[in-house]
């Protein structure tokens, strides 16, 4: 036996220390457990995890307006953060445990099972969850605990100066920090393994490359000469598909194998009708340009964007299932579970109500809904937009609440018409002469008439109005005002074709859409 080896190894000094060892005994147990738990869910479930089902569940319960200032704080990397919040609040809980465990035996162990309970019950509340996912948080748990008394053991045992009843003799110290380096190194492997098991999404993506949609059958009508007014910082008139804003409660994007894709007409109708992929691909597909927007969208926001989409009329998927008398809403549902309540005359009227599946050219993006969505040109996304949608519940609105309703936001949800102010860009200071302003006005399906800007509240002045591709779309508009040096108050105000100027008095998003002039400081010069 080398001496070296049997020497007696310090106690680690002080109870600081200590603790320290401790949190980190916490967190590396708990850490594998949860690693472990995504793996096995990856392998068998994969749409809902412990880590996705209780992210999940605190985006269902945070009230409207904290979600709003979530957006409004972090943009579209809301659920990057919201993940990032979450490791944070798991560590520190880990880090206690191991503490309360070292104080107390079984005290840190509790903790870890509470952890595990509230697993259990976040992947019950989701819509997706399969039997397979409830008991995953409870195996997250028990692991967790597993490591944890180890862990701690070890180093009391440390603590103790003894070698314990170790046959190699190794000291007490280098055996816990040998649990520990170890169990951290597996935990880093099964976080490799986690993200590769993730893999169902690189298929899914690859299928989406290879897809090549067909040519519709009634193209989207030309991008009239001067719609574009090439205005340096007005965003283009199309959004490109990486730029287009993304909303939506998925924690993980839902990853839906084309293959396996049906959507049901169900509920208030004369045929319920299925359909799968091929079949939608083989109806006479139509192609139109459509302004959406996010209901959470604040005056002068950018939760916006215009695309060219690609789909059959819903009207025409409606009409083969034959609504009943009495129904007035349809009810569509995603992969996920989430819902929206559009009112069914909206879908069976004129206008180009979509079940898209391109997006400017390319098969939906994953993160658009891939492989098939709602588009309803004049409504706003959460009550209309539904992503991986897979049934249409023609329904009455007396009968049936989507997901947003009992969340504080109305049940219906035409978009309010308004305008922005692109440039100049706020903050930064215009040189005096004629000052170029420019931006978007919208108002869809009805049309924009007239945009005017207006300066420290005086007269209106009307801008020029660049042809809109159609009235679902957005316009582009531009005004050169003549500004001398000094601090200018300028705001922007859209009339629609029917003569109606959109709304002066600020409200909050709120639950229909806000309304407001956009305001923005202009800082001139000389
Ligand atoms: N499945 C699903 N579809 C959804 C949502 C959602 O949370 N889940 N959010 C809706 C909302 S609120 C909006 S504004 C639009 C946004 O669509 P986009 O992400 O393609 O821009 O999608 C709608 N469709
Ligand atoms: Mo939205």
């Amino acid at each position: 036996m080398n001496t070296l080896q049997t020497a007696p190894a310090p106690a680690p000094s002080g109870n600081r220390q200590l603790r320290w060892w401790a949190s980190a005994a916490g967190i590396v147990a708990v850490g594998t457990g949860v690693v472990v738990g995504e793996v096995a869910a990856g392998l068998l479930s994969p749409s809902v995890s412990p880590i996705t089902a209780v992210g999940g569940a605190v985006i269902d319960v945070v009230p409207p307006g904290v979600k709003d200032w979530a957006i409004s704080l972090f943009g579209t990397a809301d659920k990057v953060a919201l993940l990032g919040g979450m490791a944070l609040a798991i560590a520190g809980l880990a880090a206690l445990s191991g503490v309360l465990e070292l104080r107390r035996r079984f005290a840190g162990a509790a903790v870890i099972a509470v952890f595990g309970v509230v697993g259990v019950v976040a992947v019950l509340g989701r819509a997706e969850a399969t039997a397979i996912a409830i008991p995953i948080p409870l195996l997250v748990a028990a692991l967790g605990i597993a490591l944890l008394r180890s862990l701690i053991r070890r180093l009391r045992e440390w603590q103790a100066g003894s070698s314990g009843a170790d046959p190699t003799g190794a000291p007490a110290r280098r055996r816990f920090l040998r649990m520990l380096g170890g169990t951290a190194a597996v935990a880093a492997l099964g976080a490799v393994l986690a993200a590769t098991v993730r893999g169902g999404a690189a298929v899914v993506s690859e299928l989406r490359s290879r897809l090549v949609l067909p040519a519709p059958d009634s193209p989207a009508p030309a991008v009239p000469a001067g719609a574009e007014l090439g205005l340096d910082g007005i965003g283009p008139l199309v959004t490109p598909n990486k730029d287009f804003y993304r909303i939506d409660t998925a924690l993980r994007v839902p990853v839906v194998d084309p293959e396996g894709w049906r959507l049901k007409v169900t509920g208030l109708v004369e045929r319920e009708i299925e359909l799968d992929f091929a079949a939608l691909l083989a109806k006479p597909l139509i192609e139109r340009h459509v302004t959406i927007a996010c209901v959470s969208n604040e005056v002068g926001g950018d939760l916006i964007g215009n695309a060219r989409w690609l789909g059959w009329p819903v009207r025409d998927l409606l009409a083969l299932a034959g609504p009943k008398a009495g129904a007035d809403m349809v009810l569509s549902r995603s992969t996920d579970g989430w819902t929206a309540g559009t009112p069914l005359g909206v879908l069976t009227d004129s206008r180009d109500a979509l079940l898209a599946v391109g997006m400017n050219g390319e098969p939906l993006p994953l993160e658009h809904g891939f492989p098939a969505r709602l588009i309803v040109p004049g409504l706003y996304g959460y009550v209309s937009a539904t992503k991986w949608v897979t049934e249409l519940k023609v329904t009455r609105f007396a009968d049936d609440v989507a997901y947003w309703t009992p969340r504080g936001w109305s049940a219906r949800g035409p978009i309010k018409t308004s305008s922005r102010i692109d440039v100049p860009r706020g903050g930064r200071p215009v040189a005096a002469g004629d000052v170029a302003f420019g931006g978007v006005a919208w108002a869809q399906h009805t049309g924009i008439g007239k945009v005017e800007l207006r300066v420290n509240r005086g007269d209106w002045q009307q801008a020029q109005l660049a042809p809109g591709i159609s009235k679902d779309t957005w316009y582009q508009w531009k005004l050169a005002l003549p500004l001398t040096p000094g601090q200018y108050e300028v705001q922007v105000r859209a009339t629609d074709l029917d003569g109606v100027p959109q709304v002066e008095d600020r409200t909050p998003v709120a639950p229909s859409g806000a309304t407001g002039f956009h305001t923005v400081t202009v800082d001139v010069k000389s």
